[in-house]
């Protein structure tokens, strides 16, 4: 008889409840799971890559050791007493700054790795601590933490019950939301439609949400912070703040005023491409609108003013009084509350990066820099790279540039369950259990929901036989290197449990809900919708927001510096596929069937001006590369912009990863550029890339 298993869906921030029947340790079928209080039966097909995770065939189990350039399986043990030993080496050869580290996505999608690898990253004491954070939600971050004074205290729209939703930079239909869990986002924005409310997009994509908004804004990539300032601007000057109760705990509105004050609609039309008229009526739509969500996305974080942007996305809804507001914006209230727990503290510029002197944020340092700190001779220069659920050579801007850095490492690690693009170069891969052979309780994106939930969802299968769980690598391999360094393990070389931590963690809560409670309901506990909390919730010693921090402001100088100036050829932007994952689930069968979707996205006015026909291969060319792929005339595009996926690029040698490898495409970070960057927040700027287009006849590089 078949079997009935709920879990939460753990492939990206939605947290979709699934119903998963096995039978003998087979995978029937993956459903939404209805009763899941915060998704109701909504998944995507993403979801069914679950099973073909679970049984590929490609997927790492035992540790592999390279040896003379051949893979060989050795044991855990061995594979822990080397990387143990060449963490110590290279300590005591070139110092503690010589091990980098590099988290990529899954990380914080992973119960085992979130639980145990931050307390052994940190044992090495390295400053070389790089994330994908900074090839995306990094400017959130940086702007929560300015102004309400912690980087997880990003404000979440209350989709469910606004009026108006304003959505920058964001693909939700394709992406199933982003600093924003928002599963069943499509029922949800049809229900705002319906109570008479609207949606408008702000894209140089005209993108599936924007097909189903009420208003689509083409804007010039980059450019967002200009029309928000000048929104600003035209809301404080104009007299229509409307900021309410927000005013007795916000300072900062006449430094915010005379900051802004130059920024007119008709400058920002000049910058942004968007005409005067619709400006003023977006405007006047922000400020008539009794509830409303601002917000912004990837395409306003993953560019050169990400960290401004973001910032005004905040002043925007604290001006017309929609931060902490019922159908606005609003914060969360997790059962395990990272938030609650931590004391306010600086988290910026406490080192900076040695090459290009960036400074560190939250503990890192921008991972535009990775490949100069391997590059570049003289002390403290990287030797030693440990990667853990990334792949940083498609998915970190010049990607090609860190391909042929990891050559020059001494030693490198990947906790990855593929050989792929970035692992082959590793000297050692350590490959954990994953997906539905492991538990999982959301910590991170609980923060970050539409709704406050609860979910605990156990292992469906056991891991294959030899495997290792994330934590039981982390604490394992922690436990070794401190045998070698101090004689002693940790803790007395007790391994721990997620669910031990967990329950732990949860012991002191605001719902009074026990762990044994979450335990027990398999489609997880409803904690209600989200509730103004200010002043409280703000994590500033004087429970003040800061509307004008000083950072923020002197920011604007570069942009008002950045006036008029644009560089040759076009604007290459970011295109997300529903059956994409970044850059690790083209190994799904069942995720690859279809047309190619590696292709390049071009305005018809566009490919007329370069001569170019539909699907005709064309080279495109940038500072750092050059890629051919097929384009595909669309006037879906801004003219003057391009648009092309990440994470393909599966050409090249040494991979192991078959169906991935049938449809390899090529990737688009080889033509993004390392130096082109949020020179505030050290984000990398992917939409701020210049490519020009030549016709493939012209002579080939390849
Ligand atoms: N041009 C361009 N580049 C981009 C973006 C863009 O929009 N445009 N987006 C950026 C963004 S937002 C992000 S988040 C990054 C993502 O880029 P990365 O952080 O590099 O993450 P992924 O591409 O998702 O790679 C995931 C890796 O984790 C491994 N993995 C999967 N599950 C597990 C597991 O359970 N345990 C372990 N140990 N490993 C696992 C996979 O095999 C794969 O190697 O890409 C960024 N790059
Ligand atoms: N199916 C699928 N879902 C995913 C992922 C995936 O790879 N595939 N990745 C996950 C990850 S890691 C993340 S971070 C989220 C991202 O979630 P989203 O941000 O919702 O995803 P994107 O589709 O990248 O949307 C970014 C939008 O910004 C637009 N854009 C680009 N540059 C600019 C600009 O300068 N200004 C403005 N206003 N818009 C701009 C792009 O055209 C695009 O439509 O998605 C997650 N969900
Ligand atoms: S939307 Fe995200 S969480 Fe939901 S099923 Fe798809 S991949 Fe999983
Ligand atoms: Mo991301």
């Amino acid at each position: 008889m078949s079997e009935t298993h709920y879990r939460t869906c753990n492939l990206c921030e939605a947290m979709c409840g699934l119903k998963i029947t096995h039978l003998n340790g087979k995978i029937e079928k993956i459903e939404g799971d209805k009763e899941d209080p915060l998704s109701r039966g909504h998944l995507c097909p993403k979801a069914y890559g679950l099973k073909d995770i679970y049984e590929d065939p490609d997927r790492l189990k035992r540790p592999l050791k390279k040896i003379n350039g051949n893979w060989q399986e050795i044991s855990w043990e061995l594979a822990y007493e080397e990387v143990a030993s060449k963490i110590i080496e290279m300590n005591m050869k070139y110092g503690a700054d010589s091990i980098a580290v590099y988290q990529g996505n899954p990380s914080i999608h992973n119960l085992g790795t979130m639980l145990t690898s931050q307390p052994f990253f940190r044992s090495l004491k390295t400053k070389n601590m790089y994330t994908a954070t900074s090839t995306d939600q990094l400017p959130h971050h940086f702007a929560s933490w300015l102004m309400y004074g912690h980087p997880l205290l990003v404000p979440i729209p209350d989709i469910d019950n606004t009026d108006l939703w304003v959505i920058f930079g964001g693909n939700p239909l394709v992406s199933n939301g982003s600093m924003m869990s928002v599963p069943d986002v499509a029922h949800r924005m049809k229900a705002i439609q319906e109570r008479g409310g609207k949606i408008i997009v702000i894209d140089p994509r005209k993108t599936e949400t924007a097909l189903k908004a009420d208003q689509h804004i083409f804007i010039k990539p980059g450019k967002d912070a200009w029309l928000l300032a000048a929104i600003a601007n035209y809301i404080i000057s104009e007299g229509k703040l409307k900021w309410g109760s927000l005013a007795d705990f916000t300072d900062g509105l006449d430094e915010l005023t005379a900051a802004i004050k130059y920024v007119s609609i008709a400058k920002a039309s000049i910058e942004t491409g968007v005409r005067e008229d619709v400006i003023l009526a977006l405007a006047e739509t922000i400020c008539q609108a009794e509830k409303a969500a601002i917000y912004g996305r990837v395409g306003v974080s993953t560019q050169s003013f990400g960290g401004l942007s973001h910032w005004l996305i905040n002043v925007l809804n604290i001006l017309t009084g929609n931060l902490d507001k019922v159908g606005g914006v609003l914060f969360t209230t997790p059962a395990i509350d990272s938030i609650g727990r931590s004391k306010p503290r600086n988290r910026f510029n406490r080192w900076q990066s040695r090459v290009r002197k960036f400074p560190e944020f939250i503990g890192e340092l921008p991972v535009a820099c990775l490949s100069e700190e391997i590059e570049t001779d003289g002390p403290g220069q990287i030797k030693m790279l440990m990667t853990s659920c990334g792949n940083p050579v498609l998915s970190i801007t010049n990607g090609g540039r860190l391909d042929k850095a990891l050559e020059k490492l001494e030693y490198m690690v990947s906790i990855d369950i593929y050989m792929n693009e970035t692992s082959r170069h590793a000297d050692i891969i350590l490959p954990p259990a994953t997906g539905v052979e492991t538990s999982h309780y959301d910590l991170t994106f609980h923060h970050l929901a539409i709704r406050n939930s609860s979910k605990y969802s156990p292992a469906l299968f056991e891991k294959t036989e030899g495997a290792r769980y994330d934590w039981e690598i982390f604490q394992e391999l922690g436990n070794v290197l401190s045998r070698k360094v101090s004689g002693e393990e940790i803790n007395g070389g007790k391994i721990f449990t997620p669910e031990q931590m967990l329950s732990r963690s949860m012991a002191a809560n605001t719902y009074c809900i026990t762990w044994e409670q979450v335990m027990e309901s398999p489609h997880g506990l409803d904690l209600g919708a989200l509730k103004p909390q200010l002043p409280g919730r703000l994590s500033h010693e004087n429970k003040r927001i800061n509307l004008a921090p000083e950072l923020l402001l002197n920011d604007l100088n570069r942009l008002q510096a950045s006036a008029n100036k644009s560089g040759e050829g076009y604007l290459l932007i970011g295109k997300r596929h529903l059956r994409d994952n970044n850059s690790w689930m083209h190994n799904s069968e069942q995720l690859q069937k279809g047309k190619n979707r590696c292709i390049l996205l071009i305005n018809p006015k566009d490919a007329k001006k370069e001569g170019l026909a539909d699907k005709e291969v064309v080279r495109v060319k940038s500072r750092v590369g050059e890629v051919k792929i097929n384009v595909e005339i669309s006037d879906e595009m801004m003219p003057g912009v391009l648009a092309m996926p990440h994470g393909y690029g599966h050409n090249k040698k040494g991979i192991k990863m078959e169906v991935a490898q049938k449809n390899a495409g090529v990737s688009v970070n080889d033509l993004t550029d390392d130096l082109v960057i949020d020179e505030l927040t050290g984000n990398s700027a992917f939409s701020n890339v210049y490519v020009t287009l030549h016709k493939n006849s012209e002579q080939a590089i390849f």
